[in-house]
C-alpha cells in the first residue's frame, strides 16, 4: 500500500493508480499530475509514470537539488530507502539506495517520513506504553512495518498507585507521544514533573489524540463529570494548552475514548469510543475547532470483550492509525485500520503478540 500527501512538488503531484496495471504481477501504477494552480482544476491530464511502484510501504515527493524538480523518496517494509530524483514532468532518474538491512546505516522502518507540513505517516505516536503493576513504565516502540520493536524501553519515572498514564500524540515539533500521569485533578508530565497548566477540576478523562482543530499542533481533549467533552487547543508546548472551548455533550456514555492521529485515511485525527454495550465508534476528526468531530458513525460490535484498548499510532506504515485490543487472556490483538469507512473501517484482527495480561494500563 501506497501512502503520501503530496504537499509541495512544486503545485503537482504524483499518485499511484486505484487500480492494479496489467502485468502479472498485479503492480500499481504510478501517473503524474501536473499542477494548474487553479481551484477548480488543480491538476492536468495525468501522464504515465511506470508500474512496481507496490513495493514501497512509504513515499513522499520532496524537492532537496538545485534544479527545483521533486524527487520521490521511498521506503520499502523493510527499511531500504530510495531516492528517485525528478527530472520534471513525471519522469526520473535511476533510484538510489540508501540505508536498509544488508546496510551499515539502519533501516528507515522507524522513521516518519519526513518533510514538509501535513507529509505524516505516523501522526505523533510511535507505539504503546504499558504500566506494570509496580508502577513500572516500558515502552514498546512500533516499528511502521506491523510489529513492535524487539527491544522495548524502560522509562526513568514510575506510575505511582493512583495515578493513570495519559498519552499525547504531537504536541510539540519533535512529533512524538508525550506522557503524563493523571491524578483525577492535575496532569503531570511523566518525565519532567512539569504539570499542565489550567483547570482540570471535574475531569474525568484526559487524552491526546493528536491535532483536532487543524492548526497543526496536538490538542487534548478532556470529559467532565456531566459528560461533555472539551477541545484544550496545543500550543506546542507539553504544559500550555488553550482553552477549553466546548466540543459537546453526551460523551458519558463511552467506557473508553481513545485515537493518535488519523485512522480514516484523510489526514485528520479521529478519535474512536466504546459503549457499555460493546459497540465501537469513530468520531471522524474535522479540523474544525468550532466543530472538530463529524457525527459518529458505527464501526462494530462486542468490544467489550477486551479488558483494554490502546491506540499504538500506525502501527504497519501504510499512514493510518491501527488499535490494539488486549483480552482476558494477555493476548495482544492488531486492529489494522482499512482505509474504509463505517464497519469496515477495521479489518479483521490478528495476534500482535501475547502475555500482555500483566500490565495495569496500555496507553
Ligand atoms: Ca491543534
Ligand atoms: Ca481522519
Ligand atoms: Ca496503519
Amino acid at each position: 500500500m501506497l501512502t503520501g500527501t503530496w504537499g509541495d512538488v512544486s503545485a503537482s503531484a504524483v499518485v499511484p493508480s486505484p487500480q492494479p496495471s496489467h502485468d502479472a504481477w498485479g503492480d500499481p501504477t504510478l501517473y503524474y499530475y501536473a499542477g494548474t494552480g487553479r481551484k477548480d482544476t488543480p491538476f492536468k491530464a495525468r501522464v504515465f509514470v511506470s508500474t512496481g511502484w507496490n513495493s514501497y510501504s512509504k513515499l513522499i515527493a520532496a524537492d532537496n537539488h538545485a534544479g527545483r524538480k521533486a524527487d520521490l523518496w521511498a521506503v520499502t517494509p523493510d527499511g531500504v530507502l530510495y531516492v528517485h530524483p525528478g527530472k520534471g514532468g513525471g519522469r526520473f532518474g535511476t533510484p538510489l539506495r540508501f540505508g536498509g538491512p544488508t546496510s551499515v546505516t539502519p533501516p528507515w522502518t522507524d522513521s516518519d517520513l519526513f518533510v514538509n507540513s501535513g507529509v505524516t505517516p505516523v501522526y505523533g505516536k510511535h507505539g504503546i506504553v504499558a504500566v506494570e503493576a509496580s508502577g513500572t513504565v516500558r515502552e514498546y516502540t512500533n516499528l511502521t512495518n506491523g510489529h513492535f520493536a524487539a527491544t522495548r524501553r524502560t522509562l526513568d519515572a514510575k506510575v505511582q498507585a493512583g495515578q493513570r498514564l495519559i498519552s499525547a500524540a504531537a504536541l510539540t515539533d519533535d512529533n512524538r507521544a508525550e506522557h503524563y500521569t493523571w491524578n483525577g485533578s492535575a496532569l503531570t508530565h511523566l518525565t519532567t514533573g512539569k504539570t499542565v497548566k489550567g483547570s482540570f477540576s471535574g475531569t474525568d478523562l484526559v487524552l491526546g489524540p493528536g491535532d483536532l482543530n487543524g492548526d497543526g499542533k496536538g490538542d487534548l481533549l478532556s470529559r467532565d463529570a456531566h459528560g461533555t467533552l472539551w477541545l484544550r487547543g496545543g500550543t506546542g508546548s507539553t504544559t500550555t494548552f488553550d482553552g477549553p472551548v466546548e466540543v459537546s455533550a453526551g460523551w458519558g456514555a463511552y467506557q473508553q475514548i481513545l485515537g493518535a492521529g488519523d485512522i480514516s485515511g484523510d489526514g485528520r485525527a479521529d478519535v474512536v469510543a466504546t459503549g457499555a454495550d460493546g459497540r465501537l465508534y469513530i468520531f471522524r476528526g474535522t479540523g474544525r475547532a468550532d466543530a472538530p468531530f463529524a457525527p459518529r458513525e458505527l464501526i462494530g460490535g462486542g468490544w467489550n470483550a477486551y479488558d483494554t484498548l490502546a491506540a499504538p499510532g500506525d502501527l504497519n506504515g501504510d499512514g493510518r492509525a491501527d488499535l490494539v485490543a488486549r483480552d482476558a487472556g494477555g493476548t495482544l490483538w492488531f486492529y489494522r485500520a482499512s482505509g474504509y469507512d463505517t464497519t469496515r473501517t477495521l479489518d479483521a484482527r490478528t495476534v500482535l503478540g501475547k502475555g500482555w495480561g500483566a500490565f495495569k494500563q496500555l496507553s
